[in-house]
């Protein structure tokens, strides 16, 4: 009997496969050791683990007892556990576009197609409704113009993100219908990408209206800049999530976009882990800027700069910043930033860095400080538009209330620098706040869509690092969102839309992550209240919201407690153990009343700006100055919340990224690598569940609307079910192949082929009888 722990074997998928098993392979799913005598004699391969870990492929030579004696394709002879071993798939089934396709379908059956594929550049697969993309970390000659009219005129079925966005753009077409195509992945897995090309293709479907799809792809270039920074796994990592609306008017052009962000890494504008770098722009200013750009902003080589200095990476190997910034002022052109306001965000920037470089001195013995009045302050002070005095107040003082009177009191040195932090911080997410803003008003050019749109989605992707803290515990909680709706719209909705239907589907299990959610989201006992509730308490601390977590979670089976400062949870793709260090900091994200006034009476624009947005956010009342109005962790929540309901009123289309190998290089397939992230993403499920569906489902007026005029003979009632059943009597479609629902017809893979094939036979024939009686009425 081949039967492993996995959830995947044999007698599992046979089961379900039941006997619509259109069987290339004759295996009973019966117990005992009669499969393996059958593979036995007709020498059929099967798939043992190695020693080393990897799955090999072989045929049986003899069993006895529990072992079995395996002679590998490379030659080599081993004896291994009987029970270890899973069926391989024949010769013709290696390398198929859809894994719904393999008769057998296990985990080393799954790895191996996908690295076949994956060898021959090959690098899109489809697991039933999802397409999965393995980074090829090389370019592949596959996105040009040629690729892009293949595509649209179906002249190739072979899976591809353009085939994903041809299907997304149609459905919105056909049915009027929103569309979202959300990209899953961790990180370094080619989710931007496949980004870009999913919007590259649409915009050469829907181009038309003013150059507006040559601006939605300059973008990019922007966000890139502003957004990315170079990460030990990620050349050119995103550290935000973006949602991307393209909007299209009823023929079809685009006709607009809109971009939203999600929590971006501020923490990165201060500090670096050693190897990783900054948002790119700020080596791209210092590389790129003129010389008169330079002297305007007193702007030094990056390397001159504390903030960028501090990890030792000031460059990527392949990248000329300098040339970025050229392409990156083109960009800005285009979607129109004008002069004036490119040279406001690069002064911008240059106080950012400058800020990094203010030092303190220490004046007293409680270790109070004040600025130094040097470069790095006069500097910051010009470029923000303030006086240096008023600038070293803000970032070395703090003012108390005594009865009526407010008292200026020094800060220590630890408070000093992280008061001139938080500036920094704020600057640049405000900055970059604005620029999507300002780029949103280029793109949509202030008019309020109402047409069809197709929205892209690039979030973050799981993270699970050696160290994980706040950033890592709000990027997995949307991952865990995302998930659900995932989760939901594949495998909920399937079986809901079959019940609605009556029809007869044997319930499939699968994972559901509710309860995960519900630990980060029950009120007022989940975590996200109880970290609310710790960051508005006076005295607590990381190890208090440590306790108080473990205190109110431990009995949760998603939450593991016992470690210290640390909580860990049980994500759908792993558990995350999460350091509590600097939580509450973060999630405060305080700004001090001191620094918000220095800004709002600053001379330059952009800083005024950036204060009046902050306390104009909707939902957040100013209470007080030093107490952000909504902490990060619920304001992204709220974020979250809102493009979950935004999704749901969207026909999803979901491209699972994966990295096959940790190295960035090409041509390298790791198989522990690629199984652990098609496990994380639930793809065996998705096949199993696809397997056992009817992919193919269509109105029965649809149905006999596209077909019916092939009937060779009349029936006596018209209605349309009554068609539909004639129709797949006279095309003889088993019966095991297809189910009747009360409105639609559910058909599974593979059966409308022989329905159109003949359909275009006879439509062709029509034609061609046209151009005859054209030709001889003339
Ligand atoms: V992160 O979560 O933002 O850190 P992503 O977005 O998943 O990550 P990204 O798209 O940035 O990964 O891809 C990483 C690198 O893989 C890119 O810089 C390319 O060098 C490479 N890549 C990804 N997809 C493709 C592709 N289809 N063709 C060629 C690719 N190279
Ligand atoms: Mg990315």
């Amino acid at each position: 009997d081949v039967n492993v722990d996995s959830p995947y074997n044999l007698d599992a998928v046979e089961e379900k496969k039941g006997e619509y098993l259109e069987g290339k392979i004759e295996v009973k799913g019966g117990k005992g050791n009669a499969n393996i005598g059958y593979f036995i004699n007709k020498k059929l391969h099967v798939w043992c683990r190695l020693s080393n870990g990897m799955w090999g492929s072989g045929t049986i030579q003899s069993t006895s007892g529990e072992e079995s004696i395996v002679s590998l394709s490379n030659g080599n002879v081993i004896k291994v556990s009987t029970s270890q071993l899973l069926p391989a798939n024949p010769g013709i089934l290696e390398a198929v576009n859809d894994l719904i396709q393999l008769s057998y379908l296990n985990e080393p059956s799954v790895l191996h197609n996908l690295k076949r594929r994956y060898s021959h550049d090959m690098i899109y697969s489809k697991a039933g409704p999802v397409l999965i993309a393995v980074n090829p970390f090389k370019d592949v000659q596959i996105y040009g113009k040629d690729f892009v009219t293949s595509y649209r005129e179906k002249a190739t079925d072979s899976p591809h993100v353009f085939a994903i966005a041809d299907n997304a753009y149609n459905e919105m077409m056909n049915d009027g219908l929103n569309q979202s195509i959300i990209i899953s992945g961790e990180t370094g897995a080619g989710k931007t990408e496949t980004a870009k090309f999913a919007m590259q293709y649409l915009a050469s479907l829907g181009g038309g209206y003013g150059g507006k799809e040559c601006k939605i792809l300059q973008t990019h270039c922007i966000l890139e800049a502003f957004g990315n920074a170079k990460t030990s796994r990620n050349d050119s990592s995103s550290r935000f999530g973006k949602l991307i609306d393209i909007h299209f008017t009823a023929l079809g052009k685009i006709s607009g976009a809109n971009i939203q962000t999600f929590l971006l890494e501020k923490s990165r504008v201060v500090q670096l882990a050693a190897g990783e770098r900054s948002y790119h722009i700020f080596y791209q200013l210092c590389a790129g800027a003129p010389p008169a750009l330079r002297e305007r902003l007193n702007l030094k080589m990056a390397n001159e700069y504390n903030y960028l200095v501090q990890s030792d990476c000031l460059v990527i190997n392949g990248v000329d910043d300098g040339q970025k910034f050229q392409k990156l002022k083109e960009a800005f052109d285009i979607v129109q930033i004008c002069k004036e306001e490119q040279e406001q965000v690069f002064a911008m920037l240059a106080a950012v860095l400058w800020l990094g470089n203010i030092s303190f001195q220490v004046i007293d013995k409680e270790n109070h400080v004040e600025a130094l009045a040097d470069e790095a302050l006069t500097s910051v002070a010009t470029l923000i538009g303030c006086a240096p005095h008023e600038l070293m107040q803000a970032i070395s003082t703090h003012r108390i209330q005594v009865g009526k009177d407010s008292i200026a009191k020094k800060l220590t040195l630890q408070q000093a620098i992280d008061t001139r932090d938080a500036l920094a911080k704020f600057i640049y997410a405000s900055l970059f706040d604005w620029l999507v803003e300002q780029i949103n008003n280029s793109l949509e050019a202030g008019k309020k869509h109402i047409g069809r749109s197709i929205s892209i989605i690039d979030i973050y992707g799981f993270e699970s690092l050696k160290k994980n803290s706040f950033e890592q515990f709000c990027i997995n909680y949307a991952n865990e969102r995302l998930q659900q709706h995932f989760n939901r719209h594949l495998f909920k909705l399937e079986q809901e839309e079959y019940d609605l239907e009556g029809i007869d589907w044997t319930k499939v299990v699968f994972e559901d992550n509710q309860e995960c959610l519900d630990l980060f989201e029950k009120k007022p006992l989940g975590i996200l209240s109880l970290l609310e509730e710790e960051s508005n308490a006076p005295n607590s601390t990381d190890f208090t919201l440590a306790n108080k977590l473990k205190q109110h979670l431990n009995s949760n089976s998603y939450f593991k407690g016992d470690r210290g400062r640390a909580f860990g949870v049980l994500h759908f793709a792993g558990e995350v153990l999460y350091d509590t260090n600097g939580f509450l900091d973060k999630n405060r994200d305080p700004l001090s009343s001191e620094v918000v006034q220095l800004l709002s009476s600053c001379d330059s624009q952009l800083p005024q700006l950036f204060v009046k947005k902050m306390f104009n956010q909707p939902l957040q009342s100013v209470t007080s100055l030093d107490t952000p109005m909504q902490s990060v962790a619920l304001q992204f929540k709220g974020q979250l919340f809102k493009l979950m309901h935004q999704l749901e009123s969207t026909r999803s289309h979901f491209i699972c990224c994966i990295k096959p190998n940790s190295k960035q290089l090409p041509g390298t397939y790791e198989e522990d690598l690629v199984l652990q992230q098609l496990r994380c993403y639930g793809i065996f499920e998705v096949i199993r569940i696809s397997r056992s569906g009817y992919p193919t489902r269509m109105t029965h007026q649809a149905f006999t609307e596209r077909y019916g005029f092939l009937l060779s003979e009349p029936i006596e009632s018209q209605d349309p079910l009554s068609i539909s059943v004639a129709l797949l009597k006279q095309f003889n479609v088993l019966p095991q192949m297809y189910q009747i629902g009360y409105t639609k017809l559910f058909l599974r893979t593979g059966q409308i082929s022989a329905l159109e094939d003949r359909r275009k036979q006879v439509l062709r024939g029509v034609i061609e009888v046209q151009k005859y009686f054209r030709g001889h009425r003339a």
